[in-house]
């Protein structure tokens, strides 16, 4: 079947123009964006996202855990369709392309179809996969993991944020809980479009990043548990406190990382110490430790090192230790076919390009475990993410989307 003709572009204002608008929904406080999952914030961007997907006349589903399938027809109805997609939430202090870039970028590829009157063989779908960035409710790709079969729906339902509040609830109540069931869509393949998050493109000078694989990751939450007690009167010798703990424990996750040099990284992002209060020994603290590798084994034993290194910290200091694995998924090999595709895409259309590893993790690292699976990735400025500051080019975007637009293409078969 003949691929695209490497003229064939993606309309990059358009793209452009709708990456600013949806940031205009949950701005942050520094120039990016806090649209974190099940929000009121986050129910306005899918309500946006679903006008542009009515506009575009693609037909919406939802399924149970709130996640947006937006689909074209193909010319065989009966053909698996080829997704596409990513997520529309963002971190706390989230930038404006993070994950929105591979939705809207799924969305522009549709728009141009639709401006080119091109039908493909197979249908193509558009989503949008619910609570990617796990910030609220851990853990991170929660929709795509259950979608693939890694999580129980209930169990998912009942994942709560620090005030309690249940993400089945949360999704009611935004108005987002479809009724298809989850995982019962089966696919050709998926393509997701993402910022890169570290600085390798930048710094080479390069348009696209082929993702080749996708690096482990263990999220173990940790609660220390020690005794309040007054900071003025409480001799040294006699304190049992759990905020000294979380300082060794954060002290031991980097060392580790740093064993495992070049590839290993380690940090503790999220932090609750209990009373908080200036005068008063920790008397607990819950963090959750955040380590990964493009390696299972170095995965398997940073982890062995960091949980026997908390239970020695513990008994020196006479607290107590629970260790939780909130967050995990096995180093990934992305599609061979799918890789391809993207990498055929790049060189037709005269980008420049690279094999690279994802330092993050994406919903295509769950859906790789049931479907063809690839990713495409463009740079970012100074590699910044999860920072509001976040920025890229336009060209950047466009650059990305292209490739996107010939890799889903050329996968869902140009009929006319
Ligand atoms: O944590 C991650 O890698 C992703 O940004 N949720
Ligand atoms: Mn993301
Ligand atoms: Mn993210």
């Amino acid at each position: 079947m003949a691929a695209p003709g490497e003229n064939l572009r993606i309309n990059s204002d358009r793209l452009w123009d709708s990456l600013m608008e949806m940031a205009k929904i949950g701005p942050g406080i520094a120039g990016g964006n806090n649209r974190q999952t099940l929000t009121d914030a986050d129910g306005e961007g899918r309500r946006l996202f679903k006008r542009w997907c009515d506009e575009a006349g693609l037909e919406m589903g939802v399924d149970q855990m709130g996640t947006m399938f937006a689909r074209r027809e193909g010319t065989d109805p009966d053909a698996l369709p080829v997704y596409v997609g990513s997520h529309l939430d963002t971190q706390p202090t989230g930038g404006k392309f993070d994950g929105v870039l591979g939705v809207l970028g799924g969305l522009e590829v549709m728009r141009t179809l639709n401006d080119l009157g091109i039908k493909t063989k197979h249908p193509i779908v558009v989503t949008n996969w619910t609570n990617e960035e796990g910030t609220r409710f851990a853990p991170a790709m929660i929709a795509s993991g259950v979608f693939a079969g890694m999580h129980e729906q209930d169990w998912a339902y009942d994942r709560t944020d620090r005030d309690g509040k249940r993400f089945g609830d949360e999704l009611e109540r935004i108005g987002w809980k479809g009724d298809e069931k989850v995982g019962a869509r089966k696919m050709k393949a998926f393509f997701e479009l993402h910022i890169e998050q570290g600085p390798i493109l930048e710094d080479e000078g390069i348009d696209i990043g082929v993702v080749t694989h996708g690096q482990g990751l263990w999220w173990l939450q940790v609660t220390l548990i020690g005794r309040e007690a007054h900071t003025g009167s409480t001799p040294m010798p006699k304190r049992r406190n759990a905020g000294l703990g979380l300082a060794r424990v954060t002290e031991l996750v980097h060392e580790v990382a740093m064993d495992y040099q070049p590839d290993a990284v380690g940090a503790i992002g999220h932090v609750e110490v209990y009373p908080n209060s200036r005068n008063v020994i920790p008397g607990k603290v819950v963090f959750t430790i955040d380590i990964r590798t493009p390696h299972a084994n170095v995965l398997a034993e940073m982890r062995t090192r960091i949980e026997a290194g908390i239970a020695t910290i513990a008994e020196a200091l006479d607290i107590s230790a629970e260790v939780e694995a909130v967050g995990h998924f096995e180093p990934v090999a992305f599609d061979e076919g799918c890789v391809k595709a993207v990498r055929e895409a790049a060189e037709r259309l005269g980008y420049s390009h690279r094999d690279i590893v994802s330092g993050a993790g994406h919903d295509a690292c769950w859906i790789n475990r049931v479907a063809p699976t690839a990713m495409v990735f463009c740079p970012c400025v100074d590699g910044l993410s999860h920072n509001e500051a976040e920025e890229i080019f336009p060209e950047w975007a466009a650059a990305g989307c292209d490739v996107l637009f010939h890799a889903v293409v050329d996968t869902a078969e140009i009929v006319e």
